[in-house]
Order: C-alpha cells, then sequence, then structure tokens
C-alpha cells in the first residue's frame, strides 16, 4: 500500500501544474518603462519601487528595467505615448504633458488657471472627466493604470522677480511640446522656446534661455535648478499629472492573475508618490524654504495677484476649450467650482 504513495503524489503535482498556467507563465526577460526624469525624486523613486515590488509580487516573472532620462524615447519627451501603444514602451510613469499631442483632451490639465487646489485636481481625476480621459486612453492603445503626479508648474528665471505679468515681458522660456504652452507664456509677453527636458538643462546652464516653469519637488528640486535660476514665482498655473500607463499589447500578454497585481501595484505606487510629490507643497512650506536655502529667491503670489495673470491669460483659456473639447471642460469647471 505505502509504495503507491510517492508516484500517486508526483501524478497530482504534475497535473496541478498542468491547470495553473499562472505559475509557469512565461513572459519576455525584461519589460521596458519609459520615464522622462532620473531616478532622483518622488517621480523616479516611485518606479524603482513599482519594479521591486512587481518583481517581488510575481516572483521574478515581471521584470521591470527602468529607463530613466528619456533612453526609450531619445530625448523626444511628446514621443512616449507612441512607444506605448506600438509596444516598443511596456510602461511609462507619463507627464500628460508629454502625451497631450497623442492625446488632446490631455490638455486639460494644461489650460491656464484651471485647477486652484489640489483637492480640485482629484475630484477631477476621480470624476467624470478622469474616466472619460481614462476611455480616450485606452481608446488608443494604453491603458491607464493610476494617477500619480508631477505637481503645480511655478516659473523660474535667472533674471528677475515675476510679480506681475510684465516682469516676463520678453524672458526667453522655455516650454514642453504642447502648443498650449507656447499660447499662454505669449500671451503673457514672454519668448517662449519649446525644447525637450535632456536639451533645455543645457540651455539653462549656458544661458541660452532665461527661463522654464516645472513643479518645485518632482522636478526643480531634484534637478537642482538653483544652480542657475535665481528667481521662482508660486502661481500654480498649471498642473501636471502623471499617469502609470501600461501598452496595451504587454497588457494582453499578461495573465488574469498577473493583470491585477500589477494594477494593484500601480495604484499603491501612485498614491505613494502623489503624496510624495506634494509632500512640503500641501500644508507646508517646507519645499519654499529649501528652495530659498539653497539661494533662490521666491515670490508666492496672492490671488489677486494670479488674477491679473488669469485675465491676460483668458483668450488661451478660451481658445483651448475648443481643443479639450467643451463638454470635458465644462464637466471639469463644474467640479472644480464645487471642490474650491
Ligand atoms: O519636460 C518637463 O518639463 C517635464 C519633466 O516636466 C515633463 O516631462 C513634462
Amino acid at each position: 500500500m505505502r509504495r503507491w504513495v510517492a508516484p500517486v503524489i508526483a501524478v497530482a503535482l504534475g497535473v496541478a501544474v498542468g491547470i495553473a498556467p499562472a505559475q509557469a507563465q512565461q513572459y519576455k526577460p525584461e519589460f521596458k518603462n519609459s520615464l522622462v526624469v532620473g531616478p532622483t525624486g518622488p517621480w523616479g523613486e516611485a518606479a524603482i519601487r513599482f519594479a521591486d515590488r512587481l518583481k517581488e509580487r510575481t516572483q521574478g516573472r515581471i521584470n521591470i528595467k527602468n529607463y530613466f532620462a528619456g533612453q526609450l524615447f531619445a530625448g523626444k519627451q511628446t514621443n512616449e505615448f507612441t512607444l506605448l501603444n506600438q509596444g516598443v514602451a511596456d510602461f511609462a510613469f507619463g507627464s500628460t504633458i508629454n502625451w497631450s499631442p497623442q492625446v488632446k483632451e490631455l490638455n486639460l490639465f494644461a489650460m491656464p488657471f484651471m485647477f486652484p487646489s489640489y483637492k480640485a485636481l482629484d475630484a477631477v481625476q476621480e470624476g467624470e472627466p478622469g474616466r472619460k480621459l481614462a476611455q480616450l486612453i485606452e481608446a488608443k492603445g494604453v491603458i491607464p493604470l493610476a494617477w500619480a503626479e508631477n505637481g503645480f508648474r511655478e516659473v523660474t528665471n535667472s533674471k528677475r522677480a515675476v510679480r506681475k505679468p510684465e516682469d516676463l515681458n520678453g524672458l526667453k522660456i522655455r516650454v514642453v511640446g504642447s502648443p498650449i504652452f507656447i499660447d499662454t507664456f505669449r500671451a503673457l509677453g514672454a519668448n517662449p522656446v519649446n525644447m525637450n527636458w535632456g536639451e533645455a538643462q543645457q540651455a539653462f546652464v549656458s544661458g541660452t534661455v532665461d527661463g522654464q516653469e516645472n513643479p518645485i519637488v518632482t522636478v526643480i528640486t531634484p534637478f537642482k535648478l538653483w544652480t542657475s535660476q535665481k528667481h521662482l514665482t508660486v502661481w500654480g498655473y498649471a498642473i501636471d499629472p502623471v499617469i502609470i500607463g501600461v501598452s496595451k499589447l504587454t497588457w494582453n500578454s499578461l495573465s488574469p492573475a498577473d493583470r491585477e497585481i500589477v494594477k494593484k501595484t500601480a495604484v499603491e505606487v501612485a498614491a505613494w508618490e502623489k503624496a510624495a510629490a506634494r509632500k512640503g507643497l500641501e500644508g507646508s512650506t517646507e519645499g519654499i524654504e529649501n528652495l530659498k536655502k539653497n539661494g533662490m529667491e521666491v515670490v508666492v503670489l496672492s490671488p489677486a495677484a494670479i488674477a491679473g495673470f488669469r485675465e491676460k491669460t483668458r483668450p488661451v483659456y478660451d481658445k483651448w476649450v475648443g481643443e479639450v473639447g467643451a463638454d470635458l471642460v465644462k464637466s471639469a469647471e463644474q467640479i472644480v467650482s464645487k471642490t474650491k
């Protein structure tokens, strides 16, 4: 009787392996994750967490390599979405600005002075506009897994303090490759130039451009922009979400169980990253104090001062309602006015 036990167990195990394909799932040895920034700061650190957790939770089945500093899109940040769509990038921690040439509705977040607070932003992402944007992205071959954040974009320059629109007159400001930024800075009297981030950093150092706009905690601080930019104005004129996204081709190659792990991990990491991106900015002045400690002069605009900038950029806002889609803007405006 006893001598039958071992073979019976062996057969049972064989059957178990046969009926549990998730355990035996073989994927490509490396999944590529694209980022415009480097590994330092909340944005890059979140990508490292994502890769580490997924590897652990899938016992190494999903092995992500982070391609920092635009390595996958060869410096051209507005190509990131296309790479995802083609499956050249499997994942991306992508700024909505960089994806907006392909998904123009994402310009919603760049409409000048649209979002007064994090609360308003969160409500828009969680509400109908957020769902609509997710559908639009998915229809273009990318699955958005979670909203993370770059942040409110503040303007810096090497020349002078900016307190009113006239202070921007003639300043050469590097902006990202969505035309809404050219429109906005032109309306304010500046001289905007479109440049990829890698190239822009060299331009700040050599002084061929005077200024730029980016969030304090995720970009200005980790990239130590105080080495070239003396002045910063806190005006929160645009918000830049980061979407943790996966190529539909990659998503379809995963087992249902692994998809669940990927989704859960993205949601967790995004929540951590959002909190980290806001640390020192929300209910604290630590983020600004740190800039001052590093020699920056910081102007924090009052609501009355912001009204002057808003006024000047109103025609840009009105023009972009048409580009983004009147219904989408309206539903976001309604949520914003309720959650100020
Ligand atoms: O290029 C920028 O300014 C950055 C890093 O914020 C984006 O990727 C949009």
